[in-house]
């Protein structure tokens, strides 16, 4: 069998590359490119009801939703690796979550909230734009300024010295676990100017994109906004 990884260009999907070369596991790439409206094409309804990006298909598994992909993989073809140290079991599983449970939601809005004024009737722009303006800055930037205080304390917790640090620790060989594959993706959007973020942030995201494994990936994978 091999994993398929049905991939859309610029999204999260990319994550999931990422992790399959970390962990040498043979996969091939079916290529989406997003239509003029920033949305899947219809063909990847035909993989997964929901036509979203990620989803693999590894023989007759089909798997969407990236924190079941990155589950799934590290539990079949891991050997071990990529899981986190016992102590940390718990940050890996909540980082896991949080990224699109909690985060990616927001940064989305905020893209919406963003693209909403430039679709409203040319008359009636202007009072959109302020609606939506007004809901970005007294809604979502300062939950958004939250979670980022929330992310920078998490990774100083992992490195007392400012040392870099994954997410949950790593694995017993100092290598990423699933909540470093689940927090690239909203990171990368941030550090490229979705949000504002610290140094801290901005260093972990370089220092991911300069692992050998994400460059092989981002080789593979074609054009990419975020890297
Ligand atoms: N929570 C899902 C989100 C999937 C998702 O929304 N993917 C985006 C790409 S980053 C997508 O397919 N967008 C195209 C569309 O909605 O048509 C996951 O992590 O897999």
């Amino acid at each position: 069998m091999t994993v398929v990884v049905h991939h859309l260009n610029n999204s999260r999907s990319q994550r999931i590359l990422w992790l399959l070369e970390e962990l040498e596991v043979p996969y091939t790439i079916e290529h989406y490119e997003r239509l003029p409206t920033k949305q899947a094409p219809p063909s990847l309804r035909k993989v997964h009801p929901l036509g979203k990006s990620p989803v693999i298909t590894d023989g007759d598994v089909t798997v969407a939703e990236s924190g079941a992909i990155v589950e799934y993989i590290i539990r079949t073809y891991g050997k071990g690796r990529a899981e986190p140290n016992e102590q940390n079991w718990l940050a890996n599983t909540q980082w896991s979550h949080y990224a699109e449970g909690s985060l990616m939601p927001l940064m989305v809005n905020k893209l919406i909230f963003s693209l909403v004024p430039g679709q409203a009737p040319f008359l009636i722009r202007p009072l959109v734009s302020s609606i939506f303006s007004a809901l970005t800055t007294k809604m979502l930037d300062p939950q958004l300024k939250n979670h980022v205080e929330y992310i920078t304390e998490g990774l100083k917790k992992q490195s007392p010295n400012g040392e870099f640090a994954w997410f949950a620790g790593g694995d017993k060989d100092g290598n990423p676990t699933s909540a470093d594959y689940q927090m690239l993706f909203p990171l990368e959007a941030a550090s490229a100017g979705r949000i504002e973020v610290p140094e801290t942030i901005k260093k972990w995201v370089e220092t991911v994109h300069a692992r050998p494994a994400y460059q092989r990936a981002l080789e593979k994978g074609g054009t990419y906004a975020y890297a």
